[in-house]
């Protein structure tokens, strides 16, 4: 079979249709579908954007139908967990309902809170794989760990079938060994800076960590390590990493398609075998949604990226 890619949605269904047809995807019956090809689309649909709904109204139906498969972002975890009740801590969710936490979740929620499909919907979310290990190419939303992976099939036989309660509970333990693995998995790798070094992301933040190439165990300094928007890059100092922050990932083994990093470049590979397609489409000031079409080739090819650009919001919504 050979897929078109999708990177990160979060809420923009317009640029979602254009680029849909561009790749010769047509309606027929509710459902994109292409004759040929399948989407993978590679998660975080929900979040910031302004068509929460038709996002889902779009993707959930290709799904269905077997026009395309996906994976689950963080996004989409994080929706899981604000929903579920803790059952160990009666009248507190798995993931806190902090304001900072209410403020990223917002739009869906004034898309979907109080309606009659969202408990709906939030089990359906639970059906999207953590990974794809697919005939010649491998899809996670952020970070592909082979050990994780093993480690996950083998405790949780079941865990791309559906996210069950126990593994859910246990993923949202700081501390806890799933924790740790689906936040790798969803989210990467990240590294702290320096002492001293910080900066500020696009929701206004103070982070004191960088996500990193995990993929890449030559990185030796921090600017060589970074992965993420360039406008960040001024902040990141040239001091040495310890490398066995990184996994490394062989330039032999299956192309790893990733999204969740918010590139903010033209698209381009970030190695042979890996391509992030996450460029920013909700940032403010515009961004692109980028697709992959992928013929089976075990190299990859910066001629086979489609894009969508954004233009920036007219005018921000707040929040
Ligand atoms: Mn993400």
């Amino acid at each position: 079979m050979n897929y078109d890619l999708i990177g990160d949605i979060h809420g923009h269904s317009e640029p979602l249709v254009e680029l849909l047809e561009k790749l010769g995807y047509r309606l027929s019956n509710g459902v994109y579908r292409q004759p040929e090809r399948q989407v993978i689309f590679l998660g975080d649909f929900i979040d910031r954007g302004p068509n929460q709904r038709d996002v889902i109204s779009i993707v959930r139906p290709m799904i269905e139908e077997g026009a395309a498969l996906s994976v689950m972002g963080n996004h989409e975890f994080n929706a899981i967990a604000w929903f579920t009740e803790d059952p160990e801590r009666p009248g507190q969710y798995l993931r806190e309902h902090t304001d900072r936490h209410r403020r990223q979740h917002q739009v869906f929620l004034d898309a979907y809170q109080g309606a009659l499909d969202y408990a709906e919907l939030i089990e359906w979310f639970r059906t999207l794989p953590l990974w794809l290990d697919l005939p010649g190419l491998r899809v996670v939303h952020a970070c592909w760990d082979d050990a994780l992976v093993a480690d996950l099939e083998v405790c949780f036989p079941s865990i791309n079938q559906y996210l069950d309660d126990n593994l859910l509970l246990r993923a949202s333990r700081k501390g806890r060994s799933e924790h740790d693995a689906i936040e790798t998995l969803l989210k990467g790798k990240e590294i702290e800076l320096p002492k001293g070094h910080m900066f500020f992301d696009k929701d206004g933040h103070a982070r004191h960590e960088v996500r990193v190439r995990w993929f890449d165990g030559d990185a030796r300094t921090y600017p060589d390590a970074f992965l993420g928007p360039e406008k960040v890059r001024s902040n990141i100092p040239e001091d040495p990493i310890g490398a066995d922050h990184l996994l490394q990932y062989s330039h032999d083994a299956p192309p790893v398609f990733i999204g969740h990093y918010w590139l903010d470049t033209e698209p381009t590979l970030l190695a042979p075998n890996i391509a992030c397609l996450d460029y920013s489409v909700a940032a403010e000031d515009g961004g692109m949604l980028v697709a992959y079409r992928w013929d089976g080739e075990q190299v990859l090819s910066n001629e086979k990226f489609v894009t969508v650009a954004r233009e920036p919001s007219q005018a921000p919504t707040g929040a």
